[in-house]
């Protein structure tokens, strides 16, 4: 399959969509739209892996409140492959703000806080990457081939 379709993206439920029951539902869009699942774990994060995380927000006044937030409870981090999955998975989220988002999309759908978004998608490629990186080792990232892209992708 072209490289184009290998675009990967760091999507992650955040722990008021873990306590909410919303993991299932969350996945089931990435998966139903037709992207790839190469990683996905289910853990409790350190408040130190969530300050690297967010540390391009280090200097915002909702820093720490967001970082003990996301160190509240279990999260969701997964990654997502296929065609422009960055942009098309900042689409599928909403925008970041709840009052924003457009119905449809899982913050527009979900919840009403920014506060309490609860979802993280990377914003670029190269945040994906970084992401991506910092939350699985190479060994977690799953490379697998999938029958049905000929049917996804048209290629066939
Ligand atoms: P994440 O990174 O969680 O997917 O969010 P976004 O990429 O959509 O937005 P962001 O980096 O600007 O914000 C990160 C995170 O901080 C929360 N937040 C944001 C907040 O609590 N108050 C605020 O005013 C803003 C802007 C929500 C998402």
């Amino acid at each position: 399959m072209a490289d184009a379709y290998a675009e990967r993206t760091f999507i992650m439920v955040k722990p008021d969509g873990v306590q909410r029951g919303l993991v299932g539902k969350i996945i089931k869009r990435f998966e139903q739209k037709g992207f790839k699942l190469v990683a996905m774990k289910f853990m409790w994060a350190s408040e130190e892996l969530l300050s690297k995380h967010y540390s391009d927000l280090s200097s915002r006044p909702f820093f720490p409140g967001l970082v003990k937030y996301m160190a509240s409870g279990p999260v969701v981090p997964m990654v997502w492959e296929g065609l422009d999955a960055v942009k098309t998975g900042r689409f599928i989220l909403g925008a970041t703000n709840p009052k924003d988002s457009n119905p449809g999309t899982i913050r527009g759908d979900l919840c009403i806080q920014v506060g309490r978004n609860i979802i993280h998608g990377s914003d670029a490629v190269e945040s994906a990457n970084k992401e991506i990186n910092l939350w699985f080792t190479e060994k977690e990232l799953v490379s697998w081939p999938r029958t049905v892209d000929s049917w996804v992708y048209g290629e066939n």
